[in-house]
């Protein structure tokens, strides 16, 4: 196949798998503007406890160091949007489904087959959240949307209620073109951030993130992170610089059947933590998000939705 028939028969195929929108980048190192943001980031500290991006900094930096012989990035976004309010459990919307990582991953890998049934050699690597991989920057660059002021990728009439994956190929496709910054002279996400996490210069301080705050720290809260967890009212995740973003306004529910709305989560009283058995709550939570951070953190994030 020419490179733009087969760009775009891996588009549609894409879309018939369930995922909502496909676009291509061509492997290449990061510019330095970008390597520079990324290694400020990381000298500011920013990264708090989460050690690993700190590791594997040329990899991060080069996906033809990650995967060699990459040629071209499939990157792909998949809806979690549920229209409704905030899930009264106070879970993140997204964490409120199974979990997402494999599930998008085998979808990619079965893309990635569908490519050689068709005739065509290929070689890759399918990742979502689980690799030294910028995704939001590829996505960019696949024309996929741009990285809002809350540092989240946000396509123009979808808004950001997605997730994202790559497949990293051998393939010379045809690059779509990045798309430019239609935050304007908007600050909400900014406004609203109850830990004051965003900075506009210099991105998230993820020490301040309640998302950081309830998933990623292992240890217990200081005092101010236990008012930035109380001021969000949120037990895992956080979904609040999405929900005053104007651009969610025109998103669509997601209806894909591997991955309904549980709502068991959805639902769930944050106080019956408290006394939970070990058994039970590795039932409630087994294949979703909340099983790889653990019982006693959501028992301690549970603790600070306490208003102090
Ligand atoms: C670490 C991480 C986190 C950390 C840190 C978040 C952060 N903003 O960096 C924590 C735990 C806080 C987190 C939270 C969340 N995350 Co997260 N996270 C990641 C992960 C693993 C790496 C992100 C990373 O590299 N950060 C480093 C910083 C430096 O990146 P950056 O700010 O984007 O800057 C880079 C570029 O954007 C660029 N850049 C371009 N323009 C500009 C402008 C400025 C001013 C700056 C500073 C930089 C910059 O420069 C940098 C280098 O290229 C990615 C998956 C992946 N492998 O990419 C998911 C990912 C970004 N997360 C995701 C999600 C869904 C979330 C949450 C919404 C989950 C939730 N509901 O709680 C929140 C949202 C928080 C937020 N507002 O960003 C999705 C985002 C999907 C989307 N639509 O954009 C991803 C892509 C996972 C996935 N596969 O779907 N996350
Ligand atoms: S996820 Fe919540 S705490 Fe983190 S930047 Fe967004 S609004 Fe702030
Ligand atoms: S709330 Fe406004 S500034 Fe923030 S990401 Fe959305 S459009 Fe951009």
């Amino acid at each position: 196949m020419t490179p733009d028939k087969l760009t775009a028969f891996i588009k549609q195929e894409a879309l018939n798998l369930g995922f909502d929108a496909c676009g291509i980048a061509t492997a290449a190192p990061l510019p330095t503007l970008e390597s520079d943001r990324f290694k400020a980031w990381l000298a500011e500290g920013f990264q708090g406890e989460m050690g690993y991006l700190e590791r594997n900094l040329s990899k991060r930096l080069d996906p033809q160091e990650l995967v060699p012989g990459a040629r071209s990035l499939i990157v792909v976004t998949f809806n979690y949007s549920n229209k409704g309010q905030r899930p009264p459990s106070g879970i993140a919307r997204y964490a409120c489904r199974p979990d997402y990582h494999p599930l998008i991953r085998n979808r990619l890998y079965t893309l990635m087959d569908t490519i050689r049934a068709a005739g065509q050699p290929v070689n890759g690597r399918a990742f979502s959240d689980s690799a030294p991989l910028i995704e939001r920057y590829w996505a960019q660059q696949a024309g996929l949307g741009w990285i809002g002021k809350n540092r989240l990728l946000i396509r123009p009439g979808i808004g950001s209620w997605f997730l994202l994956g790559v497949l990293v190929t051998d393939l010379t496709l045809v690059p779509d073109s990045p798309q430019e910054s239609r935050c304007g002279s908007c600050r909400r996400c900014l406004e609203a951030c109850p830990g004051q996490a965003l900075d506009e210069t210099k991105g998230l301080d993820a020490r301040r993130c309640i998302s950081y705050l309830t998933i990623e720290k292992k240890t217990p809260f200081e005092a101010y992170e236990r008012r930035i967890c109380a001021a969000g009212q949120w037990l895992f995740g956080c979904d609040t610089c999405q929900e005053v973003c104007p651009w969610n306004r025109f998103s669509q529910p997601a209806m894909d059947e591997a991955f309904p709305l549980l709502s068991k989560l959805v639902a769930l009283d944050p106080t019956a933590l408290k006394n939970m058995e070990p058994a039970a709550f590795t039932s409630l939570t087994a294949g979703t998000a909340l099983e790889r951070t653990g019982l006693a953190s959501l028992q301690r994030n549970a603790e600070a939705l306490k208003k102090v």
